[in-house]
């Protein structure tokens, strides 16, 4: 399988990040990805292009244009009010606050399309997050042109970006984005499949309404692991996406006897509604030894989800997102790959 990557991804680099009691070096840095690259070369998965550049009509197909457009601002407006180190949020508009007005300091507005501090900017961050856009678009069009796969290297990740708001390492939501290309070129169903170990709030609220598109996700469970506030198991969707949300959130310590079982029924709902093409989620926080994560899976549980996947034998586009154990990251995400091609 052919993977789309970008080297610009680097410049997403030395950004701070706020976790319960410390403002700490952000988990989400460039080695990660050059890790993966590395093991897809040295694992011969196949060649390594790079991306096609993209207008942002397809973000703008599932973000609001507001949202986007003020992306590309915010670290030149960070400098002109003279702000130095990372740009991050502050003050959110919670419940009972006025969420429709945008105010005018760049600091407020970070917090006003944000719900954490976790998606934070510097002086290479837009670059990044458009370089991770046009991965994802670009691999999707090797799917679309009849390739039975492919492996966008996206960095930063995207599922926790919502039609309006950032957060957790997350700008533009690129499975989000090419799911709803997919559907802008012809295809009548398309699957998203998130795993993830947090739970896609971003791809949620997307797609909640829409029952073209079938969101998947598996995840610590939200009643004790971020991103808290949606991933439950009775959100099952809206109006005509009732029925196509489908949540497997799962308790601290659970290895692929717990895991491994979801994956089972989400793939069997996901075969029942038999999409043209399935878009892979990957994140593989749910290693034993991820530093922020609490499953428990094995690097040779890896190659299982992907010869999972492949057995649906449908169109199959994966999406990098997280996972934080850097000296195994290229292992695991790779694992998933080759063990789909196995198949
Ligand atoms: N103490 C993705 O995997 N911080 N995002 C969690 C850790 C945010 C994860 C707190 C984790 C975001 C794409
Ligand atoms: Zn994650």
């Amino acid at each position: 399988m052919k993977t789309v990557f970008s080297p610009l991804h680097a410049g997403h680099s030395g950004q701070m990040e706020l976790v319960t009691s410390a403002i700490v070096p952000g988990f989400e840095k460039p080695s990660r990805a050059e890790f993966i690259k590395a093991r897809v070369e040295s694992e011969k998965l196949g060649p390594i292009i790079g991306p096609a550049e993209h207008d942002l009509t397809a973000a703008k197909r599932v973000h609001e244009a507001h949202y986007i457009d003020f992306l590309p601002t915010v670290w030149p407006e960070w400098v002109a009010a003279g702000f130095t180190g990372s740009a991050m949020g502050f003050t959110w508009p919670t419940r009972g606050l006025r969420g429709d007005v945008p105010p005018k300091r760049v600091d407020a507005l970070l917090g006003y399309y944000s719900f954490d501090a976790g998606a934070t900017f510097v002086e290479g961050t837009w670059a990044a997050i458009k370089s991770s856009y046009d991965v994802a678009l670009t691999a999707a069009a090797l799917v679309k042109g009849g390739e039975r796969t492919a492996f966008a290297l996206c960095r930063p990740p995207g599922h926790h970006a919502g039609a309006a708001f950032m957060g957790g390492y997350c700008f533009i939501n690129n499975a989000a984005v090419v799911a709803q290309w997919f559907r802008d070129q012809g295809a009548k169903r398309v699957s998203i499949l998130d795993v993830d170990y947090h739970h896609g709030n971003g791809t949620q609220e997307i797609f909640y309404r829409r029952g073209d598109i079938q969101v998947l996700n598996l995840h610590g469970d939200p009643m004790v692991e971020y991103p808290f506030f949606l991933g439950h198991a009775d959100e099952r969707g809206e109006g005509e996406g009732e029925g196509f949300n489908i949540n497997y959130p799962m308790p601290f310590g659970t290895n692929w006897d717990g895991w491994g079982a979801s994956l089972e029924d989400a793939c069997a709902r996901l075969a029942a509604y038999a999409p043209d093409v399935v878009i892979v989620s990957l994140g593989v926080d749910t290693f034993e030894k991820d530093p922020i994560s609490q499953f428990k899976l094995k690097s040779q549980d890896y190659p299982k989800i992907g010869r999972r996947i492949a057995k649906l034998g449908l169109p199959t586009l994966f999406v990098m997102e997280g996972g934080y154990a850097v000296e195994e990251i290229g292992i695991n995400a790779v694992g998933v790959l080759t063990g789909f091609e196995d198949h």
